[in-house]
């Protein structure tokens, strides 16, 4: 059962946010609920214009990045990019090969291999920069914690320029030209969160501005810095970083700038998600754009998202989208497969919530590339922490996810004996592991769990909302309201409202492929809506005419055959 909250702010507060910024009440309450009680710095948050966005030079080693690519191009020498298989690295090492092409450089580029070079840098990154000859190498979304390897680069006669956002390691940092990262305990910039793509757009910014001061207002160069925005928009929303600060201006902007966009790589992958010519959303992003562009690093190489995003025709461009969209199906079989075996496992020797606290599942043969997706989904289903392990033989890959307010990696921790390696962050964390010890690793895991479970207390699962509201205030003003708090994400929540005394205007109907989603149309009063409840067949029985229904919803628009209409995307509800 899950427990709904309603939100109350101050009324008060609410009323000072909704004069300055010129919104109704719900949108200013949704404001003041999620921190933004200052009527000043709640226009600034919500108007995200470009101007918000820190000064490149305010990065550390900044200065010496641009410097030594200035020489770089002087000297015709050959640049590397060097990112990682994720939609974060793949469109960082995107901009900057442009930018870099832009402005005359010989400029080349790497992404390790999912399955066999691993994450970062290693030894293949040295062998590529040989193979390419080249003598400066910019990394992408890695290389902070790269020490070893960069003075290996060192040693070989390249120069390295890192270009990353994860936290710094507790030893020495690598004998790089520069580390450009908001996280070096140093740094000084004014907003830590960045992605890696956004620190990229940094040093494309950054080196634009150095090599001539007002050259960022060339055609060309404007051009390529709102395509950029785009790529960044996309990254800010797949890397999950909090939608807040800088990162609202690259998302907000940036994906008016991607539904805008002439870029041919952008717009065929908007063209075959079927988002072409409409205003975009942080989901479309997250649930459309991502998936396929990642799909490539997922199976292995990210080679054909980087170059979809390279593309300069739009025959090209649409050749590298098929190809994504195809892999991104492929990629769904294995991962309903893996996801199929994984429930199978749980409903067999897991449901024991006392005795499992934490899922540890694991299979032979389960595919690399979707283990952190199925775990997500495990934890979506039995609500409980889920670690999922590949094994190949004998040993295994495995990623872990967790529910809201528990650290996974705390509960890893009590199995550190049992694994090779593990590391991560509260929510989302990876291991790697022996075959033969993953029954102890799983009961050391549950152990440290219910100690962490007793201080926290059991969660239960719990929704928060934005306002209770009638069925008849749920009207396109209303939307438009909304609309101004887009990109809904981390720590910019979606809304979601409670209506009540509803009742259903016509039996509900189970819908889609696999008979999982409900569809309900609800009526309060003249007022009849239609309403998605995505994954709730099962809870059909509970629906019944003529009696009273209370919904948590979010309202959106429903698009289709170039019309759209309002819907409302039921979370969950209530019978009286
Ligand atoms: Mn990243």
């Amino acid at each position: 059962m899950t427990r709904w909250t309603v939100r109350t702010p101050d009324p008060e507060l609410v009323r000072r946010v909704a004069g300055r910024c010129n919104l109704h009440e719900v949108a200013a309450g949704f404001l003041v609920s999620r921190g933004h009680e200052d009527p000043e710095a709640a226009e600034e948050h919500l108007r995200a214009a470009p101007k918000g966005l820190h000064d490149p030079f305010l990065l550390p080693d900044m200065r010496a990045a641009c410097q030594r690519l200035e020489r770089a191009i002087a000297d015709g020498e050959n640049i590397l990019i060097h990112g990682d298989y994720d939609v974060d690295g793949v469109t960082g090492t995107s901009l900057l090969v442009r930018m870099l092409r832009l402005v005359g450089a010989n400029v080349l580029w790497h992404i390790p291999n999912r399955l066999v070079d691993g994450y970062s840098f290693g030894p293949h990154s040295v062998d590529r920069a040989r193979e390419t000859n080249s003598t400066v190498v910019i990394s992408v979304d890695n290389g902070t914690s790269a020490a070893e390897t960069i003075a290996d680069l060192k040693a070989a006669g390249v120069d390295t320029i890192v270009t990353d956002h994860h936290e710094p390691p507790d030893g020495p940092l690598p004998d790089a030209v520069a580390i450009i990262n908001p996280k070096l305990a140093d740094s000084t910039y004014p907003w830590r969160e960045l992605c890696g793509g956004a620190v990229a757009f940094k040093l494309a910014w950054g080196l634009a501005t150095h090599l001539s001061p007002d050259g960022t207002s060339s055609e060309a160069m404007k051009t390529f810095l709102e395509e950029a925005c785009a790529y960044v928009a996309i990254a800010t929303v797949c890397d999950v970083v909090p939608l807040l600060d800088e990162n609202r201006i690259f998302a907000r902007f940036g994906l008016r700038a991607l539904a805008a966009t002439k870029n041919p790589g952008l717009a065929a992958m908007l063209d075959i998600c079927g988002l072409r010519g409409r205003a975009l959303g942080a989901e479309d992003v997250g649930f459309q754009i991502g998936p396929r562009i990642n799909a490539s690093g997922r199976l292995g190489s990210a080679q054909s998202a980087v170059e979809l995003l390279l593309a300069e025709t739009d025959e090209e461009a649409r050749a590298y989208a098929k190809k994504l969209d195809d892999l991104n199906g492929e990629r769904k079989d294995i991962e309903r497969g893996v996801l199929d075996s994984a429930v199978a496992e749980v409903e067999a020797n897991f449901m024991s919530r006392e005795e499992h606290p934490v899922l540890v599942i694991a299979g032979q043969g389960w595919h690399q590339g979707v283990v952190g997706i199925v775990a997500a989904r495990l934890v979506d289903r039995y609500h409980r922490p889920a670690i999922v392990i590949g094994l190949d033989g004998e040993e295994g890959r495995g990623s872990a996810r967790s529910i809201e307010g528990f650290s996974v990696l705390e509960a890893m921790k009590g199995g550190a004996a049992h694994m090779l390696k593990f590391g991560g962050h509260e929510q989302a964390a990876g291991c790697e592991v022996r075959a033969d010890t993953i029954a102890a690793l799983r009961s050391a895991v549950c152990e440290r769990a219910r100690e962490l479970f007793e201080v926290l207390g059991q969660k239960e699962a719990e929704l928060t909302l934005d306002a209770e509201l009638a069925l008849a205030e749920v009207t396109p003003a209303l939307m438009s309201q909304l609309d101004q708090l887009e990109p809904f994400g981390e720590q910019n929540e979606k809304p979601q409202f409670v209506s009540s005394a509803l009742r259903l205007a016509r039996p509900a109907v189970v819908l889609g492929a696999d008979q999982r989603h409900l569809r309900l149309d609800v009526r309060s009063g003249s007022t009849v809506m239609k309403a998605m409840a995505f994954g709730m067949a099962d809870r059909k029985d509970e629906l019944a005419m003529g009696k009273d229904l209370r919904l948590v919803f979010t309202p959106r628009w429903n698009y289709w055959r170039g019309d759209r209409s309002l819907e409302l995307l039921v979370a969950d509800f209530s019978v009286e």
